[in-house]
């Protein structure tokens, strides 16, 4: 079942039915499997944990199940359940039923994959765009802004249902940060007037400290990695009558100022703002070879211009390793080449 493609009231029937069987997993101790996306953003993170906090408080039994250890930007979120990560060589006890949340796809859960399809039972709590056959307790909803704007709606639904609120201040905690993740702070073309108005509720019932939760998602930098931004804004430069920007970082910037490799990849989104510009050009010295950075407005196509290299990627973002060159040769290359895919074809 799904409500994409439906009204209002398959959306309740929707809601319903998955409300109805968490109820009846409660009333059966059922140990439920959470499985967020691989890489878990704020909003697959959030979900997981409000949703186990759910479960467990309705009388399931939970485990959290992720692929990796928490990126730094989460690591002060409510860790409300030790989360299992089987790829550090945790067990996984037998499963009643595995939710996927934030993702539908057993693609987006990569070796846990295994463990999602082996159980006996599966649901979904998901906003993203999907395809084909759903098993039969989906919740997918490709209009909502977050996945934890779908907790929210389950959440106070089961609430309903027992006659108690089930929310609690680390639940709420939990759920803005999917908002304000998935939303851009509720700047992107996905933000919901319900995402709004859930987040005016939670703001209201509990005592929510704002700066502090947006710092930590957002604006937490070291001092190394800001001068390191700092030197790639000051070498960058304009070509191709300012529709592209270009910016290289050294090797030996990236050790001055202690950045390890994975740490930037939003300098070249930031270069992206520069009004006109239609292509980012970012070159990283790496042991491996120069890497391309390449970002690009819907007028180009990122993924195409990596190729060129023997790289890939999205339309939008997209890179390449470009290998036995020196950082100059690498540049002057790719000035050159992305003069000529600008040029007007003749
Ligand atoms: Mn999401």
């Amino acid at each position: 079942m799904t409500v994409n493609d439906q009204g209002k009231s398959r959306h309740q029937d929707v809601v319903q039915t998955v409300v109805e069987l968490f109820l009846h997993a409660g009333a059966e101790g059922w140990r439920v499997g959470i499985f967020p996306h691989e890489r878990h953003d704020a909003d697959a993170y959030g979900a997981a944990m409000s949703m186990a906090a759910v479960l467990e408080s309705i009388g399931c039994e939970t485990v959290v199940i992720l692929d990796t250890t928490l990126p730094p930007s989460l690591v002060d979120l409510p860790l409300l359940k030790e989360p299992l990560i089987p790829e550090l060589g945790d067990l996984l006890p037998e499963l009643d039923l595995a939710l996927a949340v934030d993702c539908h796809e057993e693609s987006r859960l990569g070796k846990r994959a295994t463990y999602y399809i082996e159980a006996p039972r599966r649901a979904i709590i998901d906003h993203h765009l999907y395809e084909g056959e759903l098993p039969p307790f989906s919740y997918i909803d490709d209009g909502a802004a977050a996945t934890c704007e779908l907790c929210f709606v389950l959440i106070d639904a089961i609430g309903q249902r027992i006659g108690r609120s089930l929310f609690t201040n680390d639940i709420a905690i939990l759920l803005l940060a999917g908002f304000v993740t998935d939303t851009g702070r509720y700047t992107y073309s996905n933000t919901t007037p319900r995402v709004m108005r859930q987040a005016a509720t939670l703001i209201e019932r509990f005592s929510i400290d704002l700066p502090m939760l947006h710092y930590h998602l957002f604006d937490r930098t070291t001092l190394g990695l800001l001068q390191l931004r700092g030197s790639v804004f000051h070498n960058a430069q304009c070509l191709c009558d300012g529709r592209v920007i270009t910016a290289y970082i050294k090797r030996e910037t990236l050790e001055r100022c202690g950045v390890q490799d994975d740490n930037l990849a939003n300098i070249a989104s930031d270069l992206r703002s520069v009004e006109g510009i239609e292509v980012v050009l970012l070159h990283v010295e790496t042991p491996a070879g120069i890497r391309l950075n390449v970002r690009a407005g819907k007028n180009f196509n990122a993924a195409e211009f990596a190729r060129r290299y023997g790289g890939g990627g999205h339309a939008r973002a997209a890179g390449a390793m470009i290998k036995n060159i020196t950082l100059e040769e690498a540049i002057a290359m790719t000035h050159r080449d992305i003069a000529q895919a600008l040029a007007p074809s003749e």
